[in-house]
């Protein structure tokens, strides 16, 4: 298992990255059937939180199986990694919108708790204009050599895996001002999900693309962002699925 992931450019098609997917993989094909997404040649990048709050959770094994998606782990996967193992209060999880696996037999929960595990924590996609780093919350480093230097290490101390993974999965200091707003080194972008933004933004280098494609009905602003690798715009798609 590796916890960086890298990709080789993609000469044939398009790199797309979405935000947090939170269960709505129904949505998400729309979205990507939106902007004309070919399987056979495009590949699709998950910022990590597949998982909870929307009612297709089941279908996240599922996903990660198509060999044109790929994602890292979020913190709602970490939630689902630490479940089986007693390591999360069920009322904490289902406040959360973990009650689909807090209902799910324990062999399904430990079967979605290995899958998870398995994905790595950040990933890497050489573009023709330069490295794109995708993490779900943050880097943790003020150069992303570092963080893939840290994630690559094989005997990771116990108290700085711990410190690395909960930033890479669960800070919000950047984006709450709490940091510094400088450019990530040595990357040409990273693009990291987590925090709800009203449209895609970027401070410094870092660009967040969690628009919402999750919210539910009664808040009809949320939207998927696909954000191209090479030229870091996106497309914002509709709510086609509220129907005509
Ligand atoms: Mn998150």
């Amino acid at each position: 298992m590796s916890l960086i992931k890298r990709f080789e450019r993609n000469n044939c098609g398009r790199d797309l990255i979405v935000g947090d997917v939170h269960g709505y993989f129904g949505r998400l094909q729309v979205a990507i059937d939106e902007v004309g997404f070919d399987p056979g040649r495009d590949r699709l990048f998950s910022v990590g939180d597949l998982v909870d709050r929307g009612p297709e959770c089941d279908l996240a094994l599922e996903w990660l199986a198509k060999p044109w998606f790929h994602a890292v782990r979020g913190n709602h996967e970490d939630m689902a990694i630490r479940w089986p193992n007693g390591n999360m209060d069920a009322r904490n999880y289902v406040a959360n919108g973990g009650g689909w696996n807090v209902s799910n037999p324990p062999e399904l929960s430990r079967e979605f708790a290995e899958a998870f595990a398995a994905l790595p924590i950040a990933m890497e996609l050489e573009t023709e204009r330069g490295l794109v780093g995708i993490v779900h919350a943050d880097c943790p480093f003020s150069s992303w050599e570092q963080f893939v230097e840290v994630l690559e290490t094989e005997q990771l101390s116990g108290a700085l895996k711990k410190a690395v993974f909960e930033a890479a999965m669960w800070s919000r200091e950047r984006i709450s001002g709490h940091a510094s707003l400088d450019d990530v080194a040595g990357v040409r972008a990273v693009v990291v999900g987590h925090t709800p933004v009203q449209r895609a933004t970027s401070l410094g280098n870092v660009h967040y693309i969690d628009t919402g494609g999750w919210f539910p009905a009664h808040r009809p602003e949320g939207r998927f962002t696909l954000l191209d690798a090479s030229t870091l715009r996106g497309a914002t798609v509709s709510r086609l699925w509220e129907g005509a």
